[in-house]
């Protein structure tokens, strides 16, 4: 039984995550999946607040079929009691962390594989994109607002 685990926000769950993870499963038997708390992923790694809250996360990660368990990470330095805990055999990270301090010295502990990070997609460019939509797609609903853009044309010219 060769067990995987990786570290992550998850947040609005999206291809690139999915490939990352559907890709760590298949270096092993059993994918242990570390989603950060809200406070981690704020305080510590400087994102903005997720979208989703860390217990809607879980429950996500939970759902996907590659996943075996989904724990918390609250520190960075939790990753050696993690991995002794959990009896891992493989750290997996995407290439955006390749040589980071954050993980090269899991080394003396585990493998650690970077996979390819997938191009073109991220939760930030979702957050930027719907914000994009927002501005100019007009609403579907009946009593859904017009676009800002008009909304702003609209109103009235001051001096
Ligand atoms: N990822 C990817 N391709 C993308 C987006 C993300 O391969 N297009 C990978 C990231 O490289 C990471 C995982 O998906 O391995 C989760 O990405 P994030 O939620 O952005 O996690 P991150 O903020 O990098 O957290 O202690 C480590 C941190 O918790 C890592």
């Amino acid at each position: 039984m060769r067990r995987i685990l990786t570290y992550g926000t998850f947040d609005l769950l999206h291809w690139g995550h999915i490939h990352l993870l559907k890709r760590a499963r298949a270096l092993g038997d059993y994918l242990i999946v570390a989603a950060s708390t809200d406070d981690f992923a704020v305080r510590a790694k400087h994102q903005k607040a997720p979208y989703h809250q860390f217990q809607t996360r879980c429950d996500m990660l939970e759902a996907v079929r590659y996943v075996d368990l989904v724990i918390g990470e609250s520190t960075w330095e939790q990753k050696v009691d993690d991995i002794r805990r959990y009896h891992v055999d493989t750290v997996v990270m995407g290439s955006n962390w390749k040589g980071s301090g954050r993980f090269e010295y899991l080394r003396d502990y585990c493998d650690l594989v970077y996979l390819p990070h997938t191009p073109g997609m991220s939760t930030n460019k979702i957050r930027r994109d719907l914000l994009a939509d927002a501005v100019t797609v007009p609403g579907s609903l009946p009593n859904e607002p017009a676009p800002v853009t008009t909304q702003l044309t609209a109103l009235p010219r001051t001096a």
